[in-house]
């Protein structure tokens, strides 16, 4: 039974238990019902409190219930009989109380929490909104300011912060929680009337709303739901509960059966598929990382630095030259004073941190280290040439990894007498900053050594998936045919700024050439001037490096503001005038299927070669690694919703060719996602 109740004197202890995150499924529903039908038939019963065993309170309506037939009781219905109670209820949190979960705690008819719990409702982040009165009593409790930062960003709230909104009544006792619970409850078992946050006046605040609808405009772009919830905030300040309700209900429904939430939803659970290693026994024994060494302080190393000593993990930086280290050094120290100024990390930790790296330029200082991650420059016979060295060097058992982009790791293996213990670790730059880490599965990784890294990229708060070894794995690979189309659509008529404007608004943070610009456009060139193969060439040629030149596909003012560049236009003219490409009227559909339908054929590719293990794990790669637009689900599961034939006939039509996989799941009416 997941609901349980048990006497404690005059009040009535409700415990749900529904590991791992007591999800409010169809169980639970009809236990918290019962319970409180159990309480109003017993006079001898004056309070109830609800509780949760386990790691936390609610964490929410079950999200493996949403789009299947419904299961009475349904949410509202149960949250509404319980603050319909006769009968004092007081909800006793821990851990999180999200989404469903808070909805609970708000129409119960007191809240108390241990200080470490926090609530939320996080139901924005997966498309939907808090569809059990959520968003018509969190305003009427905490105010239109508080609820509409609640609802729309989803963020959770610590307890101390929500009993400052009115949200939380009391704090009670880290570690008795319950007896608190059941004391409070006495206290309050004949207040009357009973406060019920349904029933608490509401004034409009139309400045409150305009401002943060204006302050957030940047981060809602292309979203549906924050919109929906900010609405039902606004009926919430105009209109009777009841009729509140209603619009919330239709709001919901609307947003439920919508593409974006399926998109978002499916992302919440491709996330934690990703972290399970296909062929791999759940009880590996894990290695322990307790000191990592990094080879190179450039951006790169200093980066991935940065995720270890944030975690507590102790760092040894290796580089060549001493200002080289120095730089690397400052750097890190540098982007950690700026972290702290922003009031994200308090200047003891920013020291905690840097008291936990250790610079060095002798490479014998890694003997003792778990786990040596190489960020050096990319070129196979220097990264032989460190492994190998590593292989002297370093203990047995140690943990061998290279944050190569491109280079075949099993290559990188061979040359040390250990290649169990070799893998690839793709971090993506700002490596402090960015989720996506691939980890490169070698032809003769050891099981326990992915596993390890598995685990560290959870601990340093990376998303990780598993790639095979293939040329750039599987994000740069699938950026290849995007950025080759994107340069040859520049000479058959489109210009940079049509085809980046069609990458925004498809919902990407920026287009192929604003990323170039930023990246860097000399990334990967020649150096050689006489040599120019691609309009990339061309621009580089001419010192046209990007951003940090003031110039590349576009120009930039000191502020780096772009515009259109003139030079570049005639730079696209002269180099189409040489290679005779002949000119069309580019539309901006033609720009989708070229750059966008090929990046999905190249994952079907990947998928098909088992070089990623699920497709869900290529849209976690896109989501977290490129800034793919959450609300398209990524790009197997938006291919799913463009209709996979309509993207092979796109392919054929421009002269592609097709991966028999993308064909024949088109041909059957498959799908890419579950
Ligand atoms: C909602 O409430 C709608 C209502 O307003 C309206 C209704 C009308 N359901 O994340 P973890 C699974 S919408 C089902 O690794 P952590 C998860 O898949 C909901 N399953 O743990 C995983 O399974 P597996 C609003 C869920 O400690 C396992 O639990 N609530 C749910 O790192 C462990 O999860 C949310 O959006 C769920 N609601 O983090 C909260 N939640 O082991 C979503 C988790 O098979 N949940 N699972 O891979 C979270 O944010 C985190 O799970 C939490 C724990 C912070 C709770």
């Amino acid at each position: 039974m997941p609901v349980t109740t048990e006497r404690h004197g005059d009040v009535l202890v409700v415990i749900a238990d529904n590991p791992p995150v007591n999800a409010l499924s169809a169980p639970v529903r009809k236990g918290l019902t019962a319970a409180i039908e159990e309480a109003a038939g017993d006079g001898s019963v004056r309070a109830v409190v609800i509780a949760c065993a386990g790691r936390t309170f609610f964490a929410g309506a079950d999200i493996t219930e949403f789009g299947k037939p419904p299961i009475e009781p349904m949410l509202p219905e149960v949250v509404d009989r319980i603050e319909a109670s006769d009968k004092p209820v007081v909800a006793a949190i821990h851990g999180t109380a999200l989404g469903g979960g808070c909805e609970v705690a708000i129409a119960s008819h007191y809240r108390i929490a241990v200080p470490s719990a926090k609530l939320g409702t996080p139901e924005v982040k997966l498309g939907l909104l808090p569809g059990a009165g959520g968003t018509q009593r969190l305003p009427r409790l905490a105010g239109v300011a508080v609820a509409l930062e609640m609802v729309a960003k989803g963020d959770p709230i610590s307890a101390a912060k929500a009993k400052q909104a009115g949200i939380v009544d009391r704090l009670a006792g880290e570690d008795s929680l319950l007896a608190d619970a059941i004391a409070f409850a006495r206290e309050v078992a004949d207040v009357r009337p009973i406060p019920r946050a349904s029933e608490r006046p509401l004034s409009p605040d139309p400045e409150a709303i305009a401002a943060f609808e204006k302050t957030n405009a940047r981060r809602f772009r292309g979203f549906e739901a924050p919109a929906a919830n900010i609405a039902c905030v606004v009926k919430a300040t105009e209109t009777p509960y009841a009729e509140g309700v209603e619009f919330e209900r239709q709001q919901f429904m609307k947003l439920m059966f919508g593409v974006q939430s399926a998109a978002q939803r499916h992302i919440f659970f491709a996330e934690r598929k990703a972290s399970k290693i296909d062929g791999i026994a759940d009880d590996v024994k894990l290695r322990p990382i307790d000191r990592v060494g990094i080879i190179g302080a450039g951006t790169m190393g200093g980066g991935i630095a940065m995720n270890f000593l944030s975690a507590g993990v102790p760092v040894t930086i290796v580089e060549m030259q001493q200002d080289a280290l120095d730089r690397g050094t400052a750097t890190i120290r540098k982007n950690y004073d700026a972290t702290a100024a922003k009031g994200r990390m308090k200047p003891e930790q920013v020291d905690q941190a840097m008291g936990l790296l250790t610079p060095t330029l002798d490479l014998n200082a890694l003997a003792d280290v778990d786990l040596v991650i190489e960020a050096v420059y990319e070129e196979m016979s220097v990264k032989q040439d460190i492994f190998a060295r590593l292989d002297a060097i370093c203990k047995p058992g140690a943990i061998l990894a290279s944050n190569t982009s491109y280079l075949d790791v099993n290559v990188i293996a061979q040359a040390t007498k250990r290649p169990e213990d070799v893998l690839g670790l793709h971090f993506f730059s700002p490596a402090n900053v960015m989720k996506l880490l691939e980890i490169v599965r070698g032809d003769a990784t050891a099981d326990d050594v992915l596993a390890t890294a598995m685990a560290l990229a959870k601990k340093i708060r990376k998303v990780a998936v598993i790639a095979g070894v293939c040329h750039g794995f599987i994000g740069n690979r699938m950026l290849e045919p995007r950025q080759v189309e994107a340069l040859k659509l520049l000479l058959e008529g489109a210009t940079p700024e049509q085809v980046d404007r069609v990458h925004v608004e498809f919902g990407m943070p920026m287009g192929p050439f604003q990323m170039a610009d930023l990246a860097g456009v000399d990334i990967g060139w020649h150096r050689d001037p006489n040599r120019i193969e691609n309009l990339r060439d061309a621009l580089a040629a001419e010192g046209r490096w990007g951003q940090k030149k003031q110039a590349g596909f576009y120009d930039y003012d000191a502020k780096r503001t772009p515009s259109n560049s003139p030079r570049v236009a005639e730079i696209i003219e002269d180099f189409r005038k040489k290679t005779n490409t002949p000119q069309h009227e580019v539309t901006d559909q033609e720009i989708i299927e070229r750059t966008l339908y090929t990046l999905v054929n190249e994952g079907a590719k990947i998928l098909a070669e088992g070089k990623a293990q699920r497709a869900s794990d290529i849209d976690v790669v896109w989501i977290y690694g490129y800034g793919w637009p959450v609300y398209r689900g990524g790009p197997m599961f938006w291919a799913d919703t463009e209709g996979l034939k309509k993207i092979v006939e796109g392919l054929e039509r421009h002269g592609f060719e097709v991966s028999p996989l993308l064909r024949e799941k088109a041909e059957q009416g498959g799908r890419f996602s579950a």
